[in-house]
């Protein structure tokens, strides 16, 4: 099967003609041809959003919302049979495949009803017979640049109140998973979008991402992905004065106190590190454990860290399905050689699996070091796998400056019984997302998702926040006395 860009409101060939092969990483065969597109299509494709963005911004936001229900609804009737495509495109088990289906309908849900909200302020003007409110404006053509570990949710996160501000979009989706934008696109298509509001450029970011945040004719960016691209874009866009929000990963951590409810943290251990393999920017890679429990806790993850299975994420039995591709599986395997030097122990995993079964996917074994300190690389920088290092601490202030020194701020999680603990760390923990008593993933939509320092540049995503991203805010003044009445001058 051959996937094709989405221009204008027609199904279009690359310009040049030129496709690729997308593969499952779990058997390495390849499932379907993606377009190399080239920034000639790109160009096509915002000049479609710009034309389109005319009459979008006009439609009334229920009108705007209405398309999002219907887009909500069709997730919903397909959302297994879309689950089992991203568990073969990227891996993750389909439980998992289902939940991030499930966020895409639910934030169709939540962003259609802003469509009828979109609330603006009424507030009284310091001038008698006048009158001050705000409405949102939208902005213009929406550059929407996503990754493959959330191939629904997070294309959602960005296209949904991107439209539903009245925006027109054009979306390039990670080179890995193709598949899910384009039926994510079709689905916008089906429910009503007008020609030339959403627009699907598949290629490299190298090319389309590059031509994308360059180009003249977008003014506001979305983009999730690595710190170091992140970093690029805001250079680009920033020389251009663009609006752009970015989400840029973590080095997230789950805190366990002598106090705390062992069973219970075991499993929000093990979900928060090893499910999606590892690969969410809210995955849990650093364990801090105050001493008096650290012995028991290390015992007891060893102990259910064997027990995972492995292998692909279409069958049931499988815990942790495979990395996303072999440069993922080098870049863990070089994670664990640093770990290795730097003098941390490895209590197991650590390596690829020797079963045959797996060796044509990207497997890596659910890994667990001890004996880490926070100066090493290891407790510092994302490894975005399998990988989880844990670090003894003797008090809860100990702990949470250990949380607290790393350059991301996006997810952090505590488990204690004590309720004077849990909300001393509410206030110190400095992350964007905090957890108590459950594990560092699991946002839930209707919420701002985002981090502190090197996760993002203050920006939210969800919730009402991302409204404030899409949107532009415009104070309105009416004045009705009829004379000249002057602000800070006048009684
Ligand atoms: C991500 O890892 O990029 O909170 C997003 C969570 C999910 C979203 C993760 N709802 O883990």
């Amino acid at each position: 099967m051959r996937l094709l860009n989405f221009i204008d409101g027609q199904w279009s060939e690359p310009v040049k003609g030129q496709y690729r092969n997308i593969y499952d990483p779990a058997t390495g065969e390849p499932l379907w041809e993606v377009p190399r597109s080239t920034p000639e299509d790109l160009n096509q494709a915002v000049e479609a959003a710009r034309a389109a963005f005319s009459s979008w911004r006009l439609v009334p936001g229920p009108k705007r919302g209405e398309i999002l229900f219907r887009v909500g609804q069709l997730l919903l009737e397909r959302k297994a049979e879309l689950a089992a495509k991203m568990t073969q495109e990227m891996g993750k088990v389909l439980l998992e495949a289902e939940g991030d289906v499930q966020e895409g309908i639910d934030m169709a849900f939540y962003m259609a009803g802003e469509g009828r909200r979109s609330f603006g302020q009424t507030t009284p003007s310091e001038l008698p017979n006048k009158f001050a409110m705000t409405v949102r404006d939208p902005i213009g053509v929406a550059g929407i640049i996503t990754p493959w570990n959330f191939p629904m949710a997070i294309p959602t996160w960005k296209i949904f109140p991107a439209l539903v501000m009245g925006n027109t979009v054009v979306f390039k989706p990670a080179s890995e998973t193709p598949r899910l934008a384009y039926e994510l696109v079709r689905i916008l298509e089906q429910a009503g979008m007008p020609a030339g509001t959403v627009n699907l450029v598949f290629g490299s970011g190298t090319e389309i991402g590059e031509a994308l945040i360059h180009h003249p004719d977008v003014p506001l960016i979305s983009f999730t992905g690595s710190n170091e691209t992140g970093r690029h874009v805001a250079e680009v866009t920033g020389r251009e004065l663009k609006r752009v929000s970015l989400e840029l990963g973590g080095k997230n951590a789950i805190i366990v106190m002598d106090d705390a409810d062992l069973d219970l943290a075991v499993d929000g251990i093990i979900w928060s590190a090893f499910g999606t393999t590892g690969q969410r920017c809210t995955a849990c890679s650093r364990l801090i454990v105050q001493e008096g429990i650290y012995d028991v806790v290390r015992d007891r993850l060893k102990e259910r860290i064997e027990k995972l299975t492995l292998g692909s994420g279409l069958n049931e039995k499988t815990d942790v399905g495979p990395l996303i591709n072999k440069q993922a599986v080098e870049k863990v395997k070089k994670y664990i050689q640093i770990g290795k030097e730097e003098g941390a122990y490895l209590e197991t995993g650590g390596d690829v699996p020797h079963d045959p079964g797996l060796a044509s996917g990207h497997f890596f074994l659910p890994t667990l070091f001890t004996n880490v300190s926070m100066k090493m690389r290891i407790a510092q920088e994302e490894i975005f796998g399998p990988v989880l290092s844990m670090i003894k601490v003797k008090s809860l202030p100990e702990a949470i400056e250990a949380n607290n020194q790393v350059t991301y701020g996006l997810s952090s999680s505590i488990f204690t019984r004590n309720v004077n603990a849990a909300f001393e760390a509410i206030r110190d923990l400095a992350t964007g997302l905090i957890y108590i008593n459950a594990g560092t993933i699991g946002a839930e939509i209707h919420l701002p998702f985002g981090g502190t320092r090197g996760t993002g540049n203050g920006h939210r995503e969800s919730g009402t926040a991302a409204l404030d991203f899409f949107s532009e805010w415009k104070a309105v003044y009416v004045d009705y006395s009829g004379r000249l009445q002057r602000a800070q001058i006048d009684d």
